[in-house]
């Protein structure tokens, strides 16, 4: 069994930092679940293009408020608290922070390896094309 605590994982290697949001990944491709774990904080007043090509992601919200808004159809989805949101169509989207930072729960399949930050078009590489970690 594996056991953790997110707290390990702040300020290590596994904690992606951008300028829109950090991700605490807690679980990743290398702990053989099929899928990775991770806390994310979106940051108040931001703007994330976000387009998962390669991974479907579901998203949890538990605290704090933002906006996600799906970009085929011009939907805007209120976040906050007991909000889950699944990017089944792999759903290309802008994630909004709001006045609070947002902090979320999300799982990614395929697991990501830990070290992905979204390109220019919002989208984390395939698996295979990422460098794997020991
Ligand atoms: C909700 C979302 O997609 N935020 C961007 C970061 C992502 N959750 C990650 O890499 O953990």
């Amino acid at each position: 069994m594996i056991v953790r605590n997110v707290n390990e994982v702040v300020g290590t290697e596994n904690e992606i930092i951008t300028d829109n949001w950090t991700s605490r990944r807690v679980l990743l491709a290398r702990d053989g679940m099929g899928f990775s774990f991770h806390e994310t904080v979106i940051f108040p007043g931001t703007e994330t293009h976000i387009h998962y090509c390669n991974h479907l992601e579901a998203v949890w919200c538990v605290e704090g408020d933002g906006e996600v808004e799906t970009v085929a159809d011009g939907r805007k989805y209120a976040l906050g608290p007991g909000v889950v949101y699944a990017l089944d169509q792999n759903d290309e989207h802008w994630l909004r922070g709001g006045r609070e930072p947002l902090r979320v729960i999300c799982v990614f399949n395929p697991p990501l390896t830990g070290r992905e930050v979204h390109d220019a078009q919002g989208v984390y590489p395939l698996p295979a094309a990422t460098e794997q970690e020991a």
